[in-house]
């Protein structure tokens, strides 16, 4: 009985303490007579994780990779019993679809913020991500991007932002040079798609041919939703660049490299992290040579991290029956990373464990280690280099 009695305040101090609210109340239990009836076990106090990616429209395959990871933890994390204020939690994802428009994205952090959600993971696009952080930050709510690489979402100054990857400085900057230093391109043309995230990684490409000593020869624009590339295909041929640099997403790259391939483009095809899925093949539709495409995630592990990142791809596989796209491990790090904090915080409330996430240092994920800096960005972060055989993505190499 007196077991019982101690878990009930318990349960009572922690419910107050979630509602924000003073100690009012004495114990419920303290009153119950000897001969009360037997309590039911206490239900598990419930740790709602928001998050968002687009799971319809032309990148909805790379949306449900995301939620896909962030699925895999909570269900690990339930599994665990986790408690925290000595209470046993449970932690509830609620998934919504921005669609990868702006104006869905806000709206979904509203919808988050109104339902209470504990903290938020995501979302997916630099599009989306950047004007969601000023909803989180307004009401307190930490907010982890998986994904989004704009170094503008971790620069407005919200002690609420961070993200498990590198930013396009990085990413951009790094293939730049690499299609310099490493493809010998003498001749180098740009196309981006207008996004927050492919025209900021294109500048950043751009910058790193310039710091290598290369030299661009044309620079194309397109959206995000385009699928006839001929014009400025054609125009960019009779510059007869060796290599071709996209800044988008692979939904726009596969049908770009299979009409490059109708026009007899023979260029290398670079591009940053959103065209560096296992999907790309099948969206070039035999549109892609062996070796043609150089990718990079952004984001890497090495070492001791090379296994568990292998086991996390394989158990992914057994649990949804595909590859894992680009991102589901830096999800699943994300939501483990927020989890980690309210258990040393002991406490899920965000304005208790934002502090001790800001502090996060050393987290062992299964992308790598996991720091961050006085922004909310992930320390020493890492790139990974890809090409494409056979239908199939293969490491070049982890850089940082
Ligand atoms: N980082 C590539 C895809 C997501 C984004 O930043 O828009």
């Amino acid at each position: 009985m007196k077991t019982r009695v101690l878990a009930l305040s318990v349960l009572a101090v922690a419910m107050l303490a979630a509602c924000g609210k003073k100690e009012e109340a004495k114990p419920a239990a303290a009153a119950a007579p000897a001969s009360a009836p037997a309590a039911p076990p206490a239900a598990p106090s419930v740790i709602k994780i928001g998050h968002v990616a687009p799971t319809s429209g032309q990148i909805a395959h790379l949306g449900k990779d995301n939620e896909n990871g962030a699925r895999m933890a909570i269900d690990e994390l339930n599994a665990k019993g986790l408690t925290i204020q000595g209470v046993k939690v449970k932690f509830e994802l609620l998934a919504e679809d921005d669609a990868a428009d702006p104006k869905q994205g806000t709206a979904a952090a509203q919808k988050l913020v109104d339902a209470k959600v504990h903290g938020v993971v995501g979302h997916l696009n630099s599009g989306t991500s950047i004007p969601a952080s000023k909803i989180y930050s307004d009401a307190g709510v930490p907010q982890i991007s998986p994904s989004a690489t704009n170094p503008k979402y971790t620069r407005q100054g919200y002690k609420t932002t961070f993200r498990v990857v590198a930013d396009d400085v990085h990413l951009g900057g790094t293939l730049g040079k690499y299609s310099v230093t490493e493809l010998k391109g003498k001749s180098i043309a740009v196309i981006d798609d207008r996004t927050a995230y492919g025209q900021g990684v294109a500048d950043e490409f751009e910058k790193g041919v310039a710091a290598a000593g290369g030299t661009v020869v044309g620079r194309e624009f397109t959206t995000d939703k385009a699928t006839d590339f001929t014009a400025i295909l054609t125009g960019l041929k009779a510059k007869k660049p060796d290599v071709i640099f996209f800044g988008g997403m692979d939904a726009v790259a596969g049908p770009m490299l299979r009409q490059m391939k109708q026009l007899g483009i023979k260029a290398k095809f670079v591009g940053g992290d959103g065209i560096c899925s296992s999907e790309l093949p099948k969206l070039a539709q035999g549109g892609m040579g062996d070796g043609q495409v150089v990718c990079a995630e952004a984001g890497g592990a090495e070492g001791e991290f090379k296994a568990t990142m292998d086991k996390f791809r394989a158990d992914f596989k057994t649990k949804y029956n595909a590859e894992v796209q680009v991102y589901a491990p830096y999800v699943y790090d994300a939501v483990n990373v927020l989890v980690a904090a309210m258990q040393k915080a002991d406490s899920a409330d965000p304005a208790k464990y934002l502090p001790v996430l800001a502090q996060t240092a050393g987290y062992k994920g299964v992308t790598g280690e996991i720091s961050f800096d006085e922004k909310g960005d992930l320390k020493n972060g890492a790139l990974t280099l890809y090409t494409y055989k056979g239908g199939k993505r293969e490491q070049i190499a982890v850089v940082r």
